[in-house]
């Protein structure tokens, strides 16, 4: 039976209104509205670049590009903080290690346990590391993104803000990912649809598209690479980004430390930012102090420095494992909330087990 639907109340023009409201707002909040790029000098300019140095049909580029939307809400989100603004770990921690994360981290670990052990002993990798970054970048797999890849990679290639310090070298960044994003689409056409973040990062571990090229691995044995719907290509991934971004077997990621530094020494020590640089004896000359367990630390170390807003400094000292954290998204403020967030789902996971065990 046809289903009718009658509104008798609603004179015509008010209801034709409605819809029509009903349908800008609708439009508006999937962005549906956005221009396309069209045909402009600058794109075909773009398509001519991309085409030649990855190799594509430049027709096939230009259609691409052309196609794509400009979304005007993402330039602005590059620019960074307004210089003197102090960052806000206490805060930061506080989204990222709180009660609904760790539940669905200890979910995870216990649904993907083999697979993350085999990701461990393959890569040599520790199990927490791949369940803090799961947990910080997508909540598990959650929050992967609702903007299309090619929209965000084009715009950031074409309007980049030209106010950002390092415009240029962020739009040459941009542009390579989306000449690479477009080869990987000439192939699997399916991925040019893909959503993804704001920046074109993509799936359960957010990894950009020459990452994708360069270190996601087939984890399922599919035949396939797919990031975005295999668990296990997203496990194996993220422990081969690690293990190829020279994370150390056994080596703690860092240490507390009590800082009695002179000004001048904390400005020497801060130089390198997290770049380890300096020897343990190093150091303890320029007033620092690590607890007992990191006596006979060998490699270089880096004092992380961690802005509390208007409270006073945090400080860790970071090992090059630190530092590879920092390889998969350049900030001392995530390194050390992957970190947390790993090792407490790994606390929560196996005293949950004990508990259960014992009863
Ligand atoms: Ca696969």
């Amino acid at each position: 039976m046809p289903l009718v639907l009658t509104v008798p109340s609603l004179p015509f023009c008010r209801l034709l209104r409605l819809i029509f409201g009903l349908w800008l707002m609708l439009t508006a909040a999937t962005g549906a509205l956005a221009q396309t790029w069209g045909r402009t000098p600058e794109v075909q300019a773009l398509a001519g670049r991309l085409a030649a140095q990855h190799a594509l049909p430049e027709a096939w580029v230009l259609d691409r590009l052309s196609n794509a939307r400009f979304l005007d809400h993402i330039p602005p989100l590059m620019l960074p903080a307004e210089p003197g603004q102090r960052k806000d770990w206490a805060a930061y921690r506080n989204r990222f290690i709180e009660p609904q994360r760790i539940r669905a981290g200890v979910k995870f670990w216990r649904q993907h346990r083999k697979t993350l052990q085999r990701a461990s002993d393959t890569y040599q990798v520790p199990t927490w590391l791949i369940v803090g970054v799961l947990g910080v970048e997508t909540l598990y797999g959650r929050h992967m993104g609702k903007i299309a890849v090619l929209d965000a990679l084009t715009t950031l290639s074409l309007a980049f803000p030209p106010e950002h310090p390092r415009a240029a070298e962020r739009q040459a960044f941009f542009e390579k990912e989306l000449g690479v994003f477009l080869r990987q689409g000439r192939t699997r056409p399916e991925l040019l649809a893909a959503k993804g973040s704001y920046a074109g990062a993509m799936g359960w571990g957010q990894f950009m598209p020459s990452s994708i090229e360069r270190f996601a691995v087939d984890f399922d044995g599919d035949g396939r690479i797919d990031l975005i719907r295999s668990v296990p290509d997203a496990i194996g991934s993220i422990a081969h980004y690690f293990q190829q971004h020279g994370w150390k077997p056994g080596l703690r990621t860092h240490y507390d430390v009590t800082v009695n530094s002179t000004a001048e020494q904390l400005d020497t020590l801060l130089i390198p930012d997290i770049l380890p640089t300096f020897s343990l004896q190093r150091l303890n000359e320029l007033g620092l102090l690590l607890p007992p367990e990191a006596k006979g630390l060998t490699g270089p170390l880096a004092l992380v420095e961690l802005q509390n807003g208007d409270a006073p400094n945090s400080y860790v000292v970071g090992t090059e494992n630190f530092y590879a954290v920092t390889r998969y998204n350049w900030s001392s403020y995530y390194a050390m909330a992957v970190i947390e967030l790993g090792h407490v789902v790994q606390t929560t996971e196996r005293r949950t087990r004990a508990k259960r065990h014992s009863e």
